[in-house]
Order: structure tokens, then C-alpha cells, then sequence
């Protein structure tokens, strides 16, 4: 959760084209801290909704997140039309297909499926992915949003019980029910065994850096894969230089690489820059507690 906020926080300034950095510079910093974006806020909601209902509660989940909603922290155009819909008194089932008719395939889903993996982390596969497409469904009923957040999801799981990349992608690939995701999780299996790390240039290109779930979710289990045995720095030099939307390829990728690595393993200095990481990390703690996970795990 803390890699993810940090992924967030310091991914953001690299965002989108020149007006996205030119507004994020003005927006960015809040009393000398470093703001997180969209990808937090949510990630936040869905963990104090699970905690304060103990199960996935969609109504309970649509009203934090349109509680929660802030033009500034620089969500989706569709979320945050979905989201308006709700606080004025609409039901989540038809705002999440007001704009979009078969709803957003955006990665808002994705972003803030890490925190269903953690929560679920000791249920088997296929729960985890039906709860995350329920926790997804309020914003993105896309059926390419769902599976990327399952997608997400599951990694962030796997990454907790310390899976080896071979069984992480199969366990993936298994999950997956299209070609396209398929196909993208073949390739970075491929690129996995190999073992260099492949140019950002060419992840880019070949697995996507976009804002759909499906150019950016395999991005950010590759990214999170290829650098286990490195620094937090080293993989989020390597997410800014993908481009795109590097915020949330450096979030979901963060949140991957932190539940393997775990917090003790984040840079001190950047935590220490995080816009209010004290409330994250007794959020942190109570779902540690709820989840019963044990020191060394
Ligand atoms: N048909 C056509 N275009 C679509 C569709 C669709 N079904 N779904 C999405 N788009 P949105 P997000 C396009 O707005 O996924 C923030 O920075 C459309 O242009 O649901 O919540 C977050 O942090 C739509 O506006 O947002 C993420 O990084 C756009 O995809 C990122 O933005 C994004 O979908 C996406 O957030
Ligand atoms: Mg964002």
C-alpha cells in the first residue's frame, strides 16, 4: 500500500503531455509534501470500505469513492463524470454505464485493485478476481477494466505468499480470459526468462504505457517482475521512462513490487516526502492486523 502511494506520488509529475506536467507542478506539492492522485484516494476508500464491512460492499465502496472525489487529485475524465452521478443521488449500476455503455476500460480499476489482493490474499484465485471485478465494476464495468484489475489483484497476492515470477505469470495467464491479455502475458513471460530487462522504449511499444487497463496492466506486472532483485528507485526510474501514464504503471507496479519486497524496503527519504504517511501507514497497519499477516511474511 505504501509502494503504491509512493509509485503515485512520485510517478505523477511525469504524467501525459506538457499541460498534464504544467498543472501537476502547480498541484503537486502540498506543504512541502509530495501529493498522491487518483490512485491512492481509491486505494484508500476500498481499504477502509473492506475494513469497515469485512467483505466487498458495492454500495457502501460507490458512496466513499464519490465522497472522496477531488477535481485535484486528477481523475479520469469518465470517473469523475460516474462519480458526480453518484453524489448527486444516482445508483452506481447505471452512472458506471452513463458514459461509457459498456463502461470504462481506463486502468482506474487496476489501480486500485491492490488493495482486493491484499485484502484477500489467503482466498484462492478465483475469489480474489471475482471480489476485485465487484470492486471494479463501480467505475469500470469493462470487461477489459475487470480483467486488468484481477490481473493486478492477483499479482499483488501472489507477490504476498513470495511466488517465483514462473508460477506468478502461469497463475496470471491461467486468470487471464482474453487474447489480448494472453498474448501480453506470453510475451512478458518470454522477456522474464530471458532475463535482461527489456528496454523501456520496447515495453512501451509492445505491452502499452496508455491509460487503458490493457496498455498498461501487463506493463506494470512485467516492470514490478523485472525488478525484484533491485532497488525501488531502479523500478520507478524505469516506469517514468516507459512514459505515458506513469502514475498508475508506477502504482500498480509499486503496490506489486512492495508486497513482495515489503515496507522495510521502500526508501526512507521519499516516505519521509509523502503527503500524510502517517494516516497511510496506520490504514496500512489496521489492514496488516484484519488480514492477521505476520512479520516476515
Ligand atoms: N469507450 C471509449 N473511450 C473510453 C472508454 C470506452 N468504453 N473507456 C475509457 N475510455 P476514465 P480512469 C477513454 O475516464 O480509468 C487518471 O490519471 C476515455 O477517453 O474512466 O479512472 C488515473 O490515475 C476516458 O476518459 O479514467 C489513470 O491514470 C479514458 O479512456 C487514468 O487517468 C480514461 O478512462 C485513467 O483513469
Ligand atoms: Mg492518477
Amino acid at each position: 500500500m505504501l509502494g503504491l502511494a509512493l509509485g503515485d506520488a512520485f510517478g505523477a509529475p511525469y504524467e501525459g503531455g506538457i499541460l498534464e506536467r504544467a498543472l501537476w507542478s502547480m498541484l503537486g506539492t502540498s506543504n512541502g509534501k509530495r501529493r498522491w492522485t487518483d490512485d491512492t484516494q481509491m486505494t484508500i476508500d476500498v481499504i477502509e470500505s473492506l475494513l469497515a464491512c469485512r467483505c466487498v460492499d458495492q454500495n457502501d465502496l460507490a458512496h466513499r469513492f464519490a465522497r472522496s472525489y477531488r477535481w485535484s487529485r486528477g481523475y479520469g475524465p469518465g470517473a469523475a463524470k460516474v462519480l458526480k452521478r453518484i453524489r448527486r443521488g444516482e445508483a452506481w449500476e447505471s452512472a458506471a454505464v452513463a458514459v461509457f455503455p459498456q463502461g470504462s476500460f481506463g486502468n482506474g480499476g487496476a489501480m486500485r485493485a491492490p488493495a482486493v489482493g491484499l485484502f484477500f490474499a489467503e482466498n484462492s484465485d478465483a475469489d480474489i478476481a471475482r471480489a476485485t471485478r465487484d470492486v471494479a465494476a463501480i467505475t469500470h464495468a469493462h470487461p477489459l477494466a475487470s480483467e486488468g484489475a484481477a490481473l493486478i489483484a492477483l499479482a499483488t497476492a501472489l507477490a504476498c505468499s513470495g511466488a517465483d515470477n514462473n508460477e506468478m505469470l502461469h497463475r496470471l495467464s491461467q486468470c487471464a480470459e482474453s487474447r489480448e491479455y494472453l498474448d501480453r502475458l506470453t510475451k512478458a513471460r518470454a522477456w522474464l526468462e530471458e532475463g535482461e530487462v527489456v528496454a523501456p522504449r520496447q515495453v512501451a511499444a509492445e505491452l502499452g504505457n496508455g491509460i487503458a487497463a490493457i496498455e498498461s496492466c501487463v506493463t506494470a506486472v512485467y516492470a514490478a517482475l523485472a525488478f525484484r532483485n533491485y532497488s525501488f528507485d531502479a523500478l520507478l526510474e524505469f516506469t517514468v521512462s516507459l512514459r505515458g501514464d506513469v502514475d498508475t504503471i508506477a502504482a500498480m507496479a509499486s503496490a506489486i513490487w512492495g508486497a513482495d519486497r515489503g515496507a522495510d524496503q521502500l526508501p526512507r527519504e521519499r516516505l519521509e516526502q509523502l503527503e500524510r504517511r502517517d494516516d497511510l501507514e496506520r490504514l496500512a497497519g489496521s489492514l496488516a492486523e484484519a488480514v492477521g499477516f505476520r512479520e516476515g511474511r
